[in-house]
């Protein structure tokens, strides 16, 4: 199988367990949504291909930053957001793994991450502004984030997110945008884990 590696505290421990089973003979290859994630996976000796050499992705675990009942979710916070849903969409099977404080009724208390090119960037933000949301440059001072892309990220707070699909296709609308952190309809299953230990499994219908 072709396996994406997800990003962030939650997809490490995935990687660390696929790193576990590849030890005790489990034949895969694996592409990376970071090279964070990258670096962890050939650590684990998980053998890791090029995404220009895969023409199909089997299935991808990732984290979240929020997911809704309909599997919708928000990603980014750590940055990789542009991989990953490069990773994602080019998978049969996308399953996102959570605890319980990322599962939210309704997206839109985690400031939505939007990956930004750097040239034009004081006007793409404000063309997102535009949008209703109060937004800041990801990092400090004279020194913004800068993603795996050599692109920024602009953090956008739009309090609650009533249309998911509509906001994505706008904020995606906004030239200087490279893309946003709305995942809509990617998901297959999510795996959301409790604190007592327990672990509920959603699956999308369609
Ligand atoms: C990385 O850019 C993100 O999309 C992560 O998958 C997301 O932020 C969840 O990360 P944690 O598992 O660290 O909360």
């Amino acid at each position: 199988m072709t396996v994406g590696l997800g990003t962030g505290s939650t997809a490490y421990w995935a990687i660390q367990k696929i790193g576990e089973l590849v030890k005790g003979g489990l034949n895969i290859r694996a592409v990376a949504t970071s090279e964070k994630s990258e670096q962890l996976a050939r650590q684990l000796e998980i053998p890791i291909i090029a995404f220009t050499d895969i023409d199909e992705i089997d299935v991808t675990i990732d984290g979240a930053d929020e997911i809704d009942p309909g599997l919708n979710v928000i990603k980014g916070g750590g940055g990789a957001l542009l991989r990953e849903k490069i990773v994602a969409a080019a998978s049969r099977e996308l399953i996102i793994i959570v605890d319980e404080s990322k599962a939210v009724e309704r997206l839109g208390a985690f400031p939505l991450p939007v990956e930004i090119a750097q040239f034009g960037a004081e006007m793409t933000m404000r063309q997102l502004r535009k949008l209703g949301c109060t937004l800041q440059l990801r990092g400090a001072g004279d020194k913004p984030f800068v993603t795996d892309n050599g692109n920024f990220i602009a953090d956008c707070s739009f309090g609650s997110i009533e249309d998911p699909v509509t906001l994505h296709d706008r904020i995606n609308r906004i030239v200087g945008v490279v893309d946003n952190g709305l995942f809509i309809g990617m998901a297959n299953q999510a795996v959301i884990g409790y604190e007592d230990g327990s672990v509920k499994l959603l699956q999308r219908n369609n």
